[in-house]
């Protein structure tokens, strides 16, 4: 048996890659819906290849995963790289939304403003390093057109799995190819509705050297779709960790009640409170989630 790596998959068959770059086209066993686990892009695996050259070979055995996401579906990547730019207009929530997913995967978030190159006055980094300065998330700028910023994000990313993720239109396919030279099907932005226009259909993974990276489709809506107690959501807000147990209420929300430090903060302008809007919002949707978790 031989060990690969996933790089694509869709219909049922999927695509490995060895150390030597040799790709094989795979089917998972039987065994793998029994346990109720399909392979994603990212897996380590031990495969074994088809006999005949246009015949699929089996992905025989997936090894355990270090990370797991399942938007997007990937596996063992190191950091989630969230892509925002001018124009599509940043969806703040959606990256509240993915950085709390990087951090219950215990993944390290970043955030990349991309599209500097028509960012005028720098508007969207600059509001990007407001909201984020105290939240342990790194920012960095680039445009994918003409390679601002390039050698920074390459250094950052060596020896990571890299995945991008985010909203249609920032630019993620663009960016791989600035990077590595690749040439990606890239999309336009619909002129009506300024959006991206879904140009990439599947996650995909490229290795060069020791970096890894994942491409993967962009999107608009993301759920919090796993029910959790609405008091560890604070614990995914690294800037709040210092005001733990300053609050008159214990536990607190840090919502409405009185005598709350962390709303003191955000008075004096410590903290964003568009952040911490954000928060809130998110905070009652966990909340309902919760009281109707056994309905
Ligand atoms: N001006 C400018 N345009 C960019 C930059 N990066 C990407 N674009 C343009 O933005 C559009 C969308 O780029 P894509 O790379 O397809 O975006 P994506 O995030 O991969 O989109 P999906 O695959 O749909 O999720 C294309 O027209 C790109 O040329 C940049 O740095 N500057
Ligand atoms: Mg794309
Ligand atoms: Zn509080």
């Amino acid at each position: 048996m031989i060990e690969g790596t996933i790089i694509r998959g869709r219909g049922g068959l999927y695509t490995a890659m060895d150390d030597s770059g040799n790709t094989y086209v795979l089917r998972a066993k039987k065994k793998f819906r029994r346990m109720g686990i399909s392979p994603l892009v990212g897996d380590k695996i031990l495969l074994t290849p088809g006999e005949i050259s246009d015949e699929h070979g089996w992905v025989e055995e997936i090894h355990p995963r270090i990370s797991q996401c399942l938007r997007p579906p990937v596996a063992n990547i190191t950091l989630l790289c969230i892509v925002v730019s001018p124009q599509p207009a940043p969806d703040w929530l959606l990256v509240d939304k993915l950085m709390i997913f990087a951090r219950k995967q215990l993944l390290t978030p970043l955030l990349i403003v991309n599209k500097a190159d028509i960012d005028e006055g720098q508007e969207t980094l600059r509001q990007a390093k407001t909201m984020y300065a105290k939240a342990d998330m790194d920012v960095f700028c680039v445009s994918a057109k003409t390679g601002m910023g390039k050698e920074e994000l390459l250094s950052r990313f060596q020896d990571q799995v890299c995945c991008f993720s985010g909203q249609s239109g920032v630019g993620k396919s663009t960016l791989l190819n600035q990077l590595f030279g690749l040439q990606v099907e890239t999309g336009d932005i619909s002129q009506k509705i300024l959006r991206g226009k879904n140009t990439t259909r599947h996650a995909e993974l490229f290795r060069f050297g020791s970096v890894t990276v994942i491409d993967t489709p962009g999107f608009s809506l993301l759920d919090l779709d796993e029910v959790f107690d609405p008091v560890l959501l604070q614990d995914y807000y690294p800037e709040l960790a210092e005001y733990a147990g300053q609050c008159r209420f214990s536990p607190c929300y840090h919502a409405t009640e009185p005598g709350c430090a962390v709303r003191d903060a955000e008075k004096e302008g410590i903290l964003s409170t568009e952040r911490l809007e954000r928060y809130r919002l998110l905070l009652k949707d966990c909340r309902e989630k919760w009281r109707d978790r056994y309905d």
